[in-house]
């Protein structure tokens, strides 16, 4: 395709993702991992980056809550609106599934009228701080792909940390801080993502954005803003994706920032909508969440077009000659070259950077194999293994040309096995068959 019109389809598509606020398709390139060509050699593989779509992650995950017993209705309670302490009429029975608030509830489809939504205990301990964790795990590393949202049914947190981890939860860094007034909860300056500029994209930023004053009808999102970010890169209608996928290819720290195991929601104050907190309705005052968006892509290290929820688990459809769960290492007959990911580049088809066995340049077939598409050693007779290393001989008691040996070929001397370490010394994964 001409780079022109594929320029111009790229436009059209991004038109289409903003006005109908998908997630734009220009991430649709690198759906395919290979394809077929006809060379010189006949049928051949061209191989390509791929990666699976951007999707809606909420569906894979598992959520905890801490304290477990944070949820609401367990004994009943009544919850007063804030803004009005004699307006009582939420209830949250944990026992009647019409009135209890459980966590799936934020995770469930929306559009339904009323709301669905999990609901803390309230207050009723102040002045001792109202803390819950909400942590979601994803059991595989992923990458955001579009704003995190989450939808306060009650007023928003007047305090709260949106952290990451990348280590399946053992190790957990701050993504954003919100508070209604940064400087006095978290002694930070505060800041929009509006403010970030290439240079500090990955600064980690209190906002007094989403805490302003309860309101009762909007205002009800708290978002991270992953497209403002990525769009520093990308332009705002993210219509320079080479520029970003550049960016992601050269810089560890950015394709890592995005990247997480698990999320965790940290609410440290409720909305309290006054400056004093009326001691006399605690009631009033308790988080209550309908629903949080997280949208991703499962992270295969550009080896992968698919991902697929297996046991519980996401797992990558590794292509390339690799395997694990984020495609990140090469399969164990194609460990000849270090293990290295897909690159974005060049734009549009990037490069596979497949595991390969041999090449004719280096010579990495043994005892006159041939390199066959860089996938396997076409071994002579009396040789096997991956790399055509060992001789068939080498398994007989009586050694090479033993009475049992079929073809009375000689086993490698010093200077052969010499040779072969040579080789191999050039790459950092060994063969497996050694
Ligand atoms: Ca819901």
């Amino acid at each position: 395709m001409h780079w022109p019109l594929l320029l111009a389809l790229e436009a059209a598509w991004a038109g289409l993702g903003q006005a109908t606020q998908h997630y734009p398709a220009m991430w649709g390139h690198y759906d395919v991992c290979k394809s077929q060509v006809y060379s010189d050699e006949g049928l051949t593989w061209d191989y390509m980056a791929c990666q699976p779509e951007a999707a809606d992650m909420t569906k894979y995950l598992r959520v905890a809550l801490e304290p477990t017993n944070i949820t609401c209705g367990d004994p009943a309670e009544t919850y007063c609106a804030l803004e009005n302490p004699y307006m009582c009429n939420n209830e949250c029975d944990a026992s009647t599934k019409e009135l209890a608030h459980p966590p799936e509830l934020m995770f469930d489809f929306e559009g339904r009228n009323p709301t669905t939504f999990w609901q803390s205990t309230s207050w009723r301990k102040y002045p001792k701080p109202l803390l819950v964790n909400i942590t979601l795990s994803w059991n595989k590393t992923i990458e955001l792909t579009d704003d995190i949202v989450i939808t306060f049914e009650s007023g928003r947190p007047e305090q709260m940390v949106l952290e990451k981890s990348l280590d399946y939860g053992r190790t957990w860094l701050p993504y954003q801080f919100y508070a209604t007034d940064c400087l006095d909860a978290f002694t930070m300056e505060p800041r929009t993502a509006q403010d970030l500029t290439q240079h500090t994209l990955l600064d980690v930023i209190c906002t007094e954005e989403y805490s302003r004053g309860y309101v009762w009808k909007y205002d009800k999102t708290v978002r991270f803003e992953i497209k403002d970010r990525l769009a520093l890169f990308a332009g705002p209608r993210l219509h320079n994706m080479a520029s970003l996928y550049g960016q992601l290819d050269t810089t560890k720290n950015l394709r890592d920032f995005f990247t997480i195991t698990d999320l965790r929601i940290k609410l440290l104050r409720p909305a309290t909508g006054a400056t004093m907190v009326d001691e006399n309705n605690l009631s009033r005052y308790f988080y209550a969440i309908s629903d949080i968006k997280v949208q991703g892509r499962c992270k295969c290290n550009l080896h992968a077009n698919s991902c697929v929820f297996d046991k519980e688990k996401l797992v990558c459809e590794c292509e390339h000659n690799t395997t694990g769960p984020d495609c990140g290492r090469c399969k164990r007959s194609y460990q000849g070259r270090v293990w290295s990911p897909g690159s974005y580049l060049p734009i549009p088809k990037g490069t596979a950077n497949i595991s390969q066995v041999c090449d004719d340049e280096l010579l990495r077939c043994q005892n006159g194999g041939v390199c066959l598409s860089n996938l396997r050693c076409q071994c002579t007779v009396g040789f096997s293994g991956v790399l055509c290393e060992k001789p068939h001989c080498e398994s007989e008691a009586a050694g090479c040309g033993g009475p049992d040996s079929a073809r009375n070929t000689s086993c490698p001397s010093s200077a052969h096995l010499l040779l072969l370490l040579l080789a191999l010394a050039t790459a950092s994964c060994w063969p497996a068959a050694l």
